[in-house]
């Protein structure tokens, strides 16, 4: 019955060792937020960002991109913005019935944690549209890559035929 008030003894500290355990304390709070801090700024890496060429008078383009989550929390593309073009969706482009079929897709692209998504391969792309000029091969535009965890990214996308 005397079990808690038992313990009490043990809590009174000397005013040396509260300092020490407040000392303890704000260390642990500063690591705590220097950790949470490198999670929220978790790069993702991008590669291969690039257009195909459009013919002059062209309102759409076509962009394409890999992009690569180091990090330990899934990370969401959800919007792209542009100089270049009024606005940017991005498109799943599938086939069916022999039929070519472009979606966009709401929920931006997932990358999941270690994860590296090949927009090429998945058979998606950036949907430039109402470009304020043609795309010329040679060339690159400036865009920002909007991620729910990482925030925004600037990405130069170089112009150049994008068979492979
Ligand atoms: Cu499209």
């Amino acid at each position: 019955m005397h079990r808690s008030l038992s313990l009490l003894p043990a809590l009174r500290l000397s005013r040396r060792d509260r300092l020490l355990l407040l000392l303890l304390a704000c260390m642990i709070c500063i690591a705590a937020a220097a950790l949470t801090r490198g999670e929220a700024s978790s790069p993702i890496v991008v590669a291969a960002a690039r257009c195909a060429p459009t013919f002059a008078g062209a309102k759409v383009g076509s962009c394409t991109l890999v992009l690569r989550n180091p990090g330990r929390s899934a990370d969401r593309l959800v919007a792209i913005a542009t100089d270049a073009a009024d606005r940017v969706e991005i498109h799943s482009m599938s086939v069916a019935d022999g039929v070519m079929q472009m979606r966009r897709l709401p929920q931006g692209v997932e990358i999941a944690a270690g994860a590296t998504v090949d927009f090429h391969d998945r058979g998606y792309h950036l949907m430039l549209l109402d470009l304020k000029e043609p795309l010329t091969a040679g060339g690159s535009i400036d865009a920002d890559l909007f991620f729910e965890r990482a925030g925004a990214l600037p990405v130069a996308f170089r112009v150049e035929d994008m068979e492979r």
